[in-house]
């Protein structure tokens, strides 16, 4: 096992990381930006190097100096957490160089992943379904268009360096195609610097469905369950659970099937997630596979009783998952609400400042994922989410029980939260019915 780790981020995700080192043994290494001479993570680790200015490509995204620091610390891995480097598969290459372990799956694999058409076109020929569309990419209106008749109209493109809805649109017939095409790539190119695009089917009023596996250098590949995710704004999710309220028994066993055979098509190493659009037909589609730890591990964490940030250190010291599938049995429900520093009344926009009176419940069955304090100034640099309230009881109606009564204790003051609006959602009729969809936001609110 490592005798020492450095974590390359900050906030909350580093807070969890160094403590499953600290429960494994495992000494800590922080790197903090200027603008996170205070921050909780600098604090709790073992030790603690400043990395650069606030400007993420000064610190948390510059690899250079993140090895160094790594090298200095003599720390003999690094966790990339979520964002910043975590999917960088130049960042891991270099980290190879420098014989430091990369706490995460190859460069190879994420590229493969990171290439949405090579994904797709990888799954199709592994069986693994896809919405019906291109196989091979595309790269002109003109060829694009004759793809989009034998698909059928409305279709999706997709910018294939794309995700999170950057180089997405849809097109409704023939008559708007080429333009939608156009804007999409161009929104692409100047995003990534690349021109490939792919077509799908649209799917109406979909749900956001994703299922959690990890796996090992043994080929050991074993899934969690999975999370719905549909309640998001433009395309940041708000609420996460585990399960699905959408799908039946025989989904979930097939779609949990799916996604092991999806992670293994591939060789996948460490944690990931297999994202899944899910029709009303109840049919579901890959979409795309994430290749790091995500935001909304915990709901998983809570309802499998496996620590994923445990895996992600055991297996990448080279030791087998410390669970077969056999074992794994999921308990009750699981949700995630995501509160962040910003004002719902202004267009959701992020509001930083100083924390000047806060207080986090705990209970039975609830968890705090956060790394504000009393006093703490959250910067204006980074990301607006400051806290993950994540409950876990027996169903679903008592675990939205559980995060009504949970929210409705905690304080935040000094800065605007979205509190009030998760609050608010919980108490929606469509949500309580488990009616929800990736409009549901839009719909309910906009
Ligand atoms: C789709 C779709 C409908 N049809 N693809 C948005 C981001 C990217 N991960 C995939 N996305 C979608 N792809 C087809 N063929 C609808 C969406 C979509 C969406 C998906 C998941 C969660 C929220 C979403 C919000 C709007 C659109």
């Amino acid at each position: 096992m490592f005798q020492k780790i450095l974590i390359a981020n900050r906030g909350e995700i580093a807070v969890r990381i160094i403590r499953a080192c600290r429960e494994m043994g495992i000494k800590t290494v922080a790197v903090y930006s200027e603008a996170d001479r205070d921050a909780l993570h600098a604090q709790l680790a073992d030790e603690a190097v400043c990395i650069g200015p606030a400007a993420p490509s000064e610190s948390y995204l510059n690899m250079e100096r993140i090895l160094s620091a790594t090298v200095a610390t003599k720390a003999e891995a690094i966790h990339p957490g979520f964002g910043f480097l975590s999917e960088n598969s130049r960042f891991v290459e270099m980290c190879e160089k420098c014989n430091v372990t990369f706490i995460g799956p190859s460069a190879a694999v994420i590229d493969r992943m990171g290439n949405k058409s090579e994904a797709r076109k990888t799954m199709m020929e592994a069986g693994v379904p896809v919405v019906p569309g291109t196989k091979e990419p595309v790269y002109t209106a003109e060829e694009a268009l004759e793809a989009a008749k034998e698909i059928g109209f409305p279709v999706m493109i997709k910018a294939s360096s794309g995700g999170g809805g950057k180089g997405m649109r849809i097109s409704e017939s023939e008559a708007d195609f080429s333009e939608n095409f156009n804007t999409a790539q161009r929104e692409s190119v100047n995003a990534f610097a690349d021109n490939t695009m792919y077509l799908e089917r649209y799917v109406a009023r979909p749900r956001h469905v994703e299922v959690q596996i990890v796996g090992d250098r043994f080929g050991n590949v074993v899934q969690l369950g999975e999370r719905d995710c549909s309640i998001q704004r433009r395309h940041q999710k708000m609420i996460e659970e585990s399960p699905s309220c959408a799908i039946t028994e025989e989904t979930r066993k097939k779609m949990g099937e799916t996604a092991v055979l999806a992670a293994k098509t591939v060789g996948y190493e460490s944690a990931g997630t297999i994202e899944f659009l899910l029709a009303d037909s109840g049919e579901f589609f890959f979409m795309e596979m994430n290749t790091r730890i995500q935001v909304e591990h915990p709901v998983t964490e809570f309802v499998s009783g496996v620590d994923l940030v445990k895996e992600q250190i055991r297996v990448a010291a080279g030791l087998p998952l410390s669970v077969k599938q056999e074992e794994i049995q999921m308990n009750g429900h699981a949700i995630e609400c995501r509160i962040n520093a910003e004002n719902p009344a202004k267009n959701f926009m992020p509001c930083p400042g100083t924390i000047e009176n806060l207080y986090i419940p705990g209970g039975n069955g609830v968890r705090i994922d956060t790394a504000v304090y009393n006093g703490y100034h959250i910067p204006p640099n980074y990301d607006s989410m400051i806290m993950k309230v994540i409950v876990h009881d027996r169903d679903r109606e008592s675990a939205i029980a559980k995060m009504r009564s949970t929210l409705g204790e905690v304080i935040i003051e000094g800065v605007q939260t979205n509190l009030d609006f998760q609050y608010d959602i919980l108490n929606q009729k469509d949500f309580l019915e488990g009616n929800v969809t990736t409009h549901f936001i839009e719909e309910h609110y906009e």
